[in-house]
């Protein structure tokens, strides 16, 4: 065992089909962990909000017309842009807590004709491998009660099923599948739950990379 070892924070990743209650369940896990004392920090990606993210957001509100490949990239370096910070945080101890990562990156324009997987994953190798995936699950019945689809690019239903089995296709001993059928109140106990263990069982080990 190493000796004094500072312990460093956990990466929390939320993955999911649409409306299956990621971002609620984000915010609420932030909150529970701000009012433990805890260190945490909430990220999302896409983020909008850089040079990158602004050229995404036009994308996906279709004010733009981007080459596939190209855009697919350009999800990747929103990612990478962000990734000193994020090691910086986790080093010192703060949990993160990301609502959509790589692995939508990858299933998204998996979705797309002619594309694979295996190279879908190639320019996010290297990132910071996530310690839990939370992977938010509903029924086509169930996801329909909670409403119809925005207006924003890939809100589809034959787009989001082929998307949610690429999502299969990349589950590992990381993955939990929550069913996300279920009151607010008691996901978030099943969730909390989740994130805590893993925050106590990764603080000695070291941060691990994506697909290596
Ligand atoms: N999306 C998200 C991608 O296509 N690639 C990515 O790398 C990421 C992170 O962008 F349709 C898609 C998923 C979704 C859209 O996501 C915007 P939010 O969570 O609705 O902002």
């Amino acid at each position: 065992a190493r000796l004094c070892a500072m312990k460093r924070g956990a990466l929390i990743v939320f993955e999911g089909g649409d409306h299956s209650g990621k971002t609620t369940q984000c915010t609420k896990l932030i909150h529970a962990f701000e009012s433990a004392g805890e260190k945490v920090k909430l990220f999302k990606f896409p983020d909008r909000t850089s040079t990158i993210g602004q050229m995404i957001n036009n994308y996906l509100g279709s004010k733009c017309e981007i080459e596939d490949h190209s855009v697919h990239l350009l999800f990747s370096a929103n990612r990478w842009e962000k990734q000193p910070r994020m090691m910086e945080l986790l080093e010192s101890g703060t949990t993160l807590i990301v609502d959509r990562y790589a692995f939508s990156g990858v299933a998204f324009t998996a979705a797309k004709p002619g594309f694979a997987i295996e190279w879908c994953k190639q320019p996010d190798i290297g990132l910071p491998r996530p310690d839990l995936v939370c992977f938010l699950t509903l029924d086509t019945e169930a996801a329909a009660k909670r409403g119809t689809f925005g207006g924003e690019r890939y809100e589809r239903t034959d787009f989001q099923k082929k998307v949610m089995n690429n999502f299969e296709k990349l589950k590992d001993s990381t993955w939990k599948e929550i069913d996300a059928d279920k009151s607010i109140d008691d996901l978030h106990k099943e969730i909390l739950d989740l994130a805590t263990t893993t925050m106590a069982s990764v603080a000695q080990n070291p941060i691990e990379k994506l697909w290596m």
